[in-house]
């Protein structure tokens, strides 16, 4: 880190948020203001904030990885917000340390769904056993992951066990996030008719729970249906690991039933995977993942900073257009070029 901020910027830094050894300090005494500010500064646009982030986050890496990885999706609407108020509740009963971060894309700065998602889950707000924090997605396609990585990361070293990685409606940002997760639920409500084909293949071989959620009053009928369908595609689909098959249940997030079965499965996955190591080994995965991304973004920023590549980009650019040279030749020049200087 010391390289990558200079001293002098080090020293305005430290001075206006704290030190890097004090924060650390803080963020694991379970200080929650500490860590709230830790996340902004690392979701900040601000490259040095970034970096200053990072080299918290650096220091208590240690004391990360003690969590229950949790991702949540669904299109919106299933009862995702309910469905976290009323599960965390009943582990808060269990002692748990809850922290629940919501990925937002359609808030990239302002943070938008905190009012609204704190107003869901009211009860488990009021809770101070429990963090809950929107997640922007970022404007760049790693933004989900980098921005909601280390804020989980943050919240482990602050103490979490469960931690909630809530995404919204059911697209691009489910993957990214499948890449930070341990295990994997999907919501889906009965009412919309055609369920089976609103939502992406893609999204269901991500799923290591699809949870029927409002299987309550007139819809119980309904949702019963669509988890026997669900029971019988995910028998055609290939599971995420080789000894879990996808399990379908159902719930009613808003008369708390189903909750406890929901929570069996989960323990029983966690137990199967320590017991034989495949977490373990699945993080590293998603470390190398998360390894390789970061020197794309990397090299992405630096190529297209360069003034002598903008330069030579544009020579072949016209080049190009003209059919003078492939864009794939042209593409070879340039990189190649620019590993030179
Ligand atoms: N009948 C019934 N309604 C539910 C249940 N869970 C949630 N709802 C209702 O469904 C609506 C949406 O619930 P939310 O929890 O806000 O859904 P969400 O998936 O978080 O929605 P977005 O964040 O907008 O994507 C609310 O009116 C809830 O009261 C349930 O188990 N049964
Ligand atoms: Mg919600």
């Amino acid at each position: 880190m010391p390289d990558l901020l200079k001293k002098k910027n080090l020293d305005i830094l430290e001075k206006e948020f704290g030190t890097i050894n004090k924060l650390s300090e803080q963020i694991i005494s379970g200080d929650i203001r500490t860590l709230s500010r830790c996340i902004t500064l690392s979701e900040s646009s601000r490259e040095d904030h970034q970096i200053f982030a990072r080299a918290v986050l650096g220091k208590i890496l240690p004391k990360t990885g003690n969590s229950l990885r949790i991702g949540i999706s669904g299109p919106p609407g299933v009862g995702k917000s309910t469905f976290i108020e009323t599960l965390g509740l009943y582990l808060l009963k269990k002692n748990k340390k809850i922290a629940v971060l919501a990925v937002d894309p359609s808030s990239a700065k302002s943070g938008g769904s905190i009012l609204g998602d704190k107003t869901r889950m009211e009860k488990l707000s009021q809770s101070e056993k429990v963090f809950i924090r929107p997640s922007p997605a970022g404007t760049t396609l790693g933004g989900v992951g980098r921005h909601t990585r280390e804020a989980l990361l943050l919240c482990e070293a602050a103490g979490y066990d469960t931690i909630f990685v809530e995404t919204v409606g059911v697209g691009q940002s489910e993957s990214a996030v499948s890449n930070i997760i341990d295990i994997f639920y999907l919501l889906i409500s009965p009412g919309g008719g055609d369920e089976l084909q609103g939502i992406k293949r893609g999204i269901v071989e991500l799923a290591d729970l699809i949870i029927i959620n409002k299987a309550d009053g007139s819809l119980k009928k309904d949702a019963e249906n669509i988890a026997r369908d669900y029971s019988s595609a995910v028998k055609l689909l290939r599971p995420r690991f080789n000894n879990w098959v996808t399990k379908v249940l159902t719930c009613s997030a808003l008369e708390n039933t189903g909750i406890d079965k929901i929570w069996n499965s989960t323990e029983e996955f966690f137990q199967k995977f320590n017991k034989e190591r495949e977490i373990l080994n699945y993080r590293k995965d998603q470390y190398r993942k998360w390894l390789r991304e970061e020197i794309i973004q990397n090299l992405n920023k630096q190529i297209y900073s360069s003034t002598k590549i903008n330069g030579l980009i544009e020579f072949y650019e016209n080049k190009v257009l003209v059919g003078d040279i492939l864009p794939s030749d042209a593409a070879y020049e340039i990189v190649n070029n620019f590993l030179k200087k």
